[in-house]
């Protein structure tokens, strides 16, 4: 029997709900499958804040460190969002953990479940068989760079920063991945303008040499997004800086239907953290409303990657898939077709898988 220790860092607004049903789906899965998994709880974000007056508790970090994975909800507090000013700030903890834990490879599968094609806001017959796999650098460029103002507050300034080796270690992760998918990786960037692109261009057309058996083209930011909607079955593996990967996964959410849908493994060289994309929505947090999907699939996410539990993984999956065909779905998801009856809040949708 396996025993693994999961942290469960809930954090902010619809993160704690969705977070809870997630954390249910992976104890079902360990009755189902004899497995033994332990749980313990941290704060981060807004929740921290208020706790400790620090986003990132040392604590938290500690006991990250000592789990062999995390399950993530999400940060962010609209009133931070209204004081730009503020120099404690939720979205600090999330930065923070992913620094302090070397999570430089973020990986967001783009998964459309044949069920949600009409839910989708683009066209069925563009996206039917859209599948990518996006890998978003996670510990560099303008997130991580120098940020200050001058003349007296007037100007701002955020610098962005691209070592060699950071490009390289985010690249070969993308380049093995492309390897056991179609062998076809798509290379982001804005070479034609920043100097950090033409570096990150530079790395990846020399990875590519140890890989060629992987078809590489290379897209400029502006062209990628416009593809992402025009024709979203032309790419497979996506390989980008950090805030191209944040912006393009949004867009791209849009391709599997909702945000609610978004799951992302974080990893690096030590433990793995699984999050849905979507943020803390404090719009529809308490309403009970929220869409827990992305967060059940990022704990499916987890048990693959993290533990190597690929059946139980799959099991998760099936299970989505399973209440989607079965017709029920939360607001976020749902269309003109949907059986009212069967729109289902956060709670009574994690019930059913
Ligand atoms: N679960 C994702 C989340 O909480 N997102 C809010 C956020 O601050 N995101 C910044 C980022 O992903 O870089």
């Amino acid at each position: 029997m396996a025993s693994k220790h999961i942290l469960v860092i809930p954090g902010d607004g619809i993160g704690q709900e969705v977070t809870e049903v997630s954390k249910q789906v992976v104890e079902a899965i360990g009755q189902k499958f004899g497995h033994a998994f332990s749980f313990d709880y941290a704060l981060i974000g807004h929740a921290a804040i208020e706790a400790t007056g620090q986003p990132l508790p040392e604590e938290t970090i500690e006991k990250s460190k000592a789990s062999d994975a995390i399950l993530f909800g999400a940060v962010g507090h609209p009133k931070y969002d209204n004081d730009p000013s503020a120099k404690v700030r939720p979205e600090q903890g999330l930065l923070g953990i992913r620094k302090a834990l070397g999570l430089y490879a973020n990986l967001r599968p783009i998964k459309l479940f044949d069920e949600l094609l009409e839910a989708s806001s683009i066209k069925a017959e563009i996206l039917r068989g859209a599948d990518i796999l996006f890998f978003r650098e996670l510990t560099g460029d303008i997130y991580f760079g120098e940020k200050g103002r001058q003349d007296e507050g007037a100007t701002a300034y955020d610098i962005a920063k691209y070592s060699k080796y950071e490009v390289e270690r985010i690249a070969r992760k993308a380049f093995e991945a492309a390897r056991t998918r179609n062998g076809k990786l798509c290379s982001v960037d804005k070479a034609n303008v920043l100097e950090t692109s033409r570096l990150w261009r530079e790395v990846v057309q020399e990875i590519a040499k140890e890989y060629p058996d992987v078809t590489v083209e290379h897209q400029f930011v502006d062209s990628a997004a416009m593809l992402l909607i025009k024709d979203p079955r032309r790419f497979d593996v996506v390989l980008t800086a950090n805030l191209f990967g944040d912006i393009l996964t949004d867009e791209a959410s849009q391709i599997a239907g909702s945000m609610g849908m978004l799951a992302s493994a974080s990893i690096g060289d030590t433990v793995g953290l699984y999050e849905p994309i979507h943020g803390s929505a404090h719009d529809i947090t308490g309403k009970g409303v929220a869409n827990p999907l992305a967060s059940v699939l990022s704990a499916a996410l987890m048990l693959d990657i993290s533990f190597g539990m690929k059946e139980e993984s799959e099991a998760i999956i099936a299970a989505v898939d399973g209440v989607l065909k079965d017709g029920f779905r939360t607001g976020d998801i749902a269309d003109a077709q949907t059986d009212r009856a069967k729109i289902l809040g956060t709670e009574a949708m994690g019930a059913e898988l």
